[in-house]
């Protein structure tokens, strides 16, 4: 039987967390090997499964595998949670997109001056409020099921979830007017995979901290 799936990356969110989520919620466990210095990242650079010299990187099933977007779709397939049909995948993944962007911009937000960071943080709430969320809403108001694609549990599901509770992390009050998202995020937390992911001690990474923006600063030689 193969080994647990390994993932390379920092010890913090960036681009691996929606990997940690979605397999947290497929119940598969999985282990971690974090980048802390530029000579671990040199290593792996050097020992060529970096295919475009850059993490994360995923080694599962005797593949090791880059790109997010291909890990997670992956992932996605390998865990029945990616649709029944093209039909069904052509919904999940305009939803996983959109929750993507969404959360592309709370990603940088860590990186910027004191100044930008009060900018993005106004940004992000016009955003959640006026494009993002009021998607969300009408897909669950419209067809009245519990999950947003073919009223199964799948992918585009947990990358909601996921972007719901980042938003909320910095506008708690967030959803105040999304009656169908509090009701989803409400559910879909209470899936026993998902239940266990988010409580304390599991693999989930917390909003970054300094330590974490200085390493990958220092890692990629960034100002
Ligand atoms: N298209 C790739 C993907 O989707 O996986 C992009 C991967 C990428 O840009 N990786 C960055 C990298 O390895 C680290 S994540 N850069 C080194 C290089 O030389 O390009 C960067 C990131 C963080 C936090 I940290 C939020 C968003 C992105």
């Amino acid at each position: 039987m193969a080994g647990k799936p390994k993932l390379h990356y920092f010890n913090g969110r960036g681009r691996m967390e929606s990997v940690r989520w979605l397999l947290a919620s497929a119940g598969v466990e999985f282990e971690e090997e974090f980048i802390e210095t530029r000579e671990q990242y040199d290593k792996l650079l050097q020992g060529g499964s970096l295919m475009f010299q850059q993490v994360p990187m995923v080694e599962i099933d005797d593949l090791k595998i880059v790109q997010t977007r291909a890990i997670l779709n992956y992932i996605a397939g390998k865990y029945n949670l990616y649709g029944k049909d093209l039909k069904d995948r052509a919904l999940i993944d305009m939803y996983v997109e959109g929750a993507t962007e969404f959360m592309a911009l709370i990603h940088t937000i860590w990186f910027l001056p004191e100044d930008g960071k009060q900018k993005q943080i106004n940004i992000i709430k016009e955003r959640a409020l006026n494009r993002y969320l009021p998607v969300y809403e009408k897909v669950l108001k419209d067809h009245g099921h519990d999950f947003l694609v073919g009223n199964k549990f799948s992918w585009a599901d947990v990358q909601l979830l996921e972007a719901i509770l980042m938003v909320e992390e910095m506008h708690d009050d967030i959803l105040q007017k999304f009656p169908q998202l509090q009701a989803f995020k409400e559910r879909t937390s209470k899936i026993p995979t998902i239940k266990k992911f988010l409580q304390p001690g599991s693999q989930r990474k917390p909003q970054p901290d300094k330590h974490y923006v200085d390493t990958v600063k220092t890692v990629f030689n960034l100002p």
